[in-house]
C-alpha cells in the first residue's frame, strides 16, 4: 500500500504541469499557464541544506542518484548565483517547476536586499552573476509582476540543528525578506533540515516544538505550513518515509504557487480595469 502510495505521487510530479492542481484560472491570459512554469524559490543561510534539497528532490521524483546541486558550495567573494533546476512536465517541451537555488545571503546589508528582490522579482536568472558593484534594475516595491518569472512560493531552509537558532542571531538577520514575502502575500513554507541528527541526538517532542517555535519567530510560518526533513545524502539508504515526506511538501508547495499565480492574475486584470476606467 505505501508503496502505491509514494509511486502515486512519484508520478504526479514527474508528470506535473503548471496548473495541474488548482485546475480553474479564470483571469489567465490565452496560453499562459502553458508558458508559466512554478517558481519554488529557496532561502535560507549557508549550510542550511537548500542545495541538498534539490538533490533531494532530483532523488526523490527521478531517481536519479546524482548531484545537480553543488552541495556545500560557496560563492566566490562578491558574487552570488541564482541556478534554476526544472523538474516535471515529462513528455513535453518545459518542466512543471523551477526549483531556484539561492545563495550568498549571509552577509547583510542593502545589496544582499537587491539581490533578494531581483530573484523574487524574476530579474535575475539562472546562473547570471551578480556583480555587488553594480547596481540591479529591480523595483523595490515588487510592483512591476511579470507573473511567469518572478518566485511564487518560497521554501526557507533552517537547520535544526544550528546553535545560532537559540541565540536569535538569525532573527534580525533575514528581517528584510521576511517583511518583503509579507508585502507579496507570499506563501512561505518552513523547512527544518538535519532531522536525522535531531532524531540521532534523542530530541524530544518538547525540544522539537521548541525548534518549530525558533524557526517560525525567522520565517514567520505557521505551525502547519513547518516541516521537518532529512535530505538524501549520496550512497546513503533513504527510507520510503522519507521519500514520501519530500514528495508531500514539494505538493504542498506547487499548490501554495498556483494559488500565488491565479491570485496575481485576478489582481492584474483588476488593476487593468482600474486603469482603463481611468483613462
Ligand atoms: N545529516 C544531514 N546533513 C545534511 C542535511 N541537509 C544538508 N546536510 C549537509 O549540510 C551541509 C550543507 O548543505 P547544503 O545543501 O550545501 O546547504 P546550502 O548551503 O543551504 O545549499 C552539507 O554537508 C550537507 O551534506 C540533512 O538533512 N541531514
Ligand atoms: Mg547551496
Amino acid at each position: 500500500m505505501a508503496g502505491s502510495e509514494v509511486e502515486n505521487a512519484r508520478c504526479f510530479l514527474k508528470y506535473y504541469q503548471t496548473g495541474q492542481i488548482v485546475k480553474d484560472f479564470p483571469d489567465a491570459h490565452r496560453g499562459e499557464m502553458k508558458r508559466t512554469d512554478v517558481r519554488v524559490g529557496l532561502f535560507g543561510l549557508t549550510g542550511s541544506g537548500k542545495s541538498s534539497f534539490v538533490n533531494t528532490v532530483s532523488r526523490c521524483v527521478e531517481g536519479k542518484d546524482m548531484e545537480l546541486a553543488m552541495v556545500q558550495s560557496s560563492g566566490a567573494e562578491g558574487t552570488v548565483i541564482l541556478e534554476e533546476f526544472g523538474f516535471g512536465g515529462e513528455g513535453t517541451d518545459k518542466p512543471g517547476f523551477r526549483l531556484l537555488d539561492t545563495r550568498g545571503f549571509d552577509i547583510l546589508g542593502e545589496d544582499a536586499n537587491k539581490e533578494m528582490l531581483a530573484i523574487l522579482n524574476g530579474d535575475i536568472r539562472d546562473g547570471q552573476f551578480i556583480d555587488r558593484g553594480k547596481s540591479i534594475k529591480t523595483s523595490m516595491l515588487g510592483h512591476d509582476y511579470q507573473l511567469s518569472r518572478e518566485i511564487h512560493v518560497v521554501l526557507w531552509f533552517v537547520k535544526g540543528t544550528d546553535p545560532r537558532l537559540e541565540s536569535g542571531t538569525y532573527q534580525s538577520h533575514m528581517q528584510f525578506l521576511r517583511m518583503q514575502l509579507l508585502n507579496r502575500a507570499m506563501k512561505t513554507l518552513t523547512i527544518i533540515t538535519h532531522d536525522d541528527e535531531l532524531q540521532r541526538k534523542g530530541c524530544t517532542e518538547q525540544q522539537r516544538q521548541d525548534i518549530v517555535e525558533l524557526a517560525r519567530q525567522i520565517t514567520g510560518s505557521d505551525r502547519d505550513q513547518t516541516y521537518f526533513v532529512t535530505n538524501y545524502m549520496m550512497e546513503k539508504p533513504f527510507p520510503t518515509e522519507r521519500v514520501q515526506q519530500v514528495l508531500d511538501i514539494v505538493k504542498i508547495a506547487l499548490n501554495a504557487a498556483e494559488h500565488t499565480i491565479r491570485m496575481r492574475q485576478s489582481k492584474r486584470k483588476q488593476h487593468n480595469r482600474m486603469v482603463n476606467l481611468s483613462n
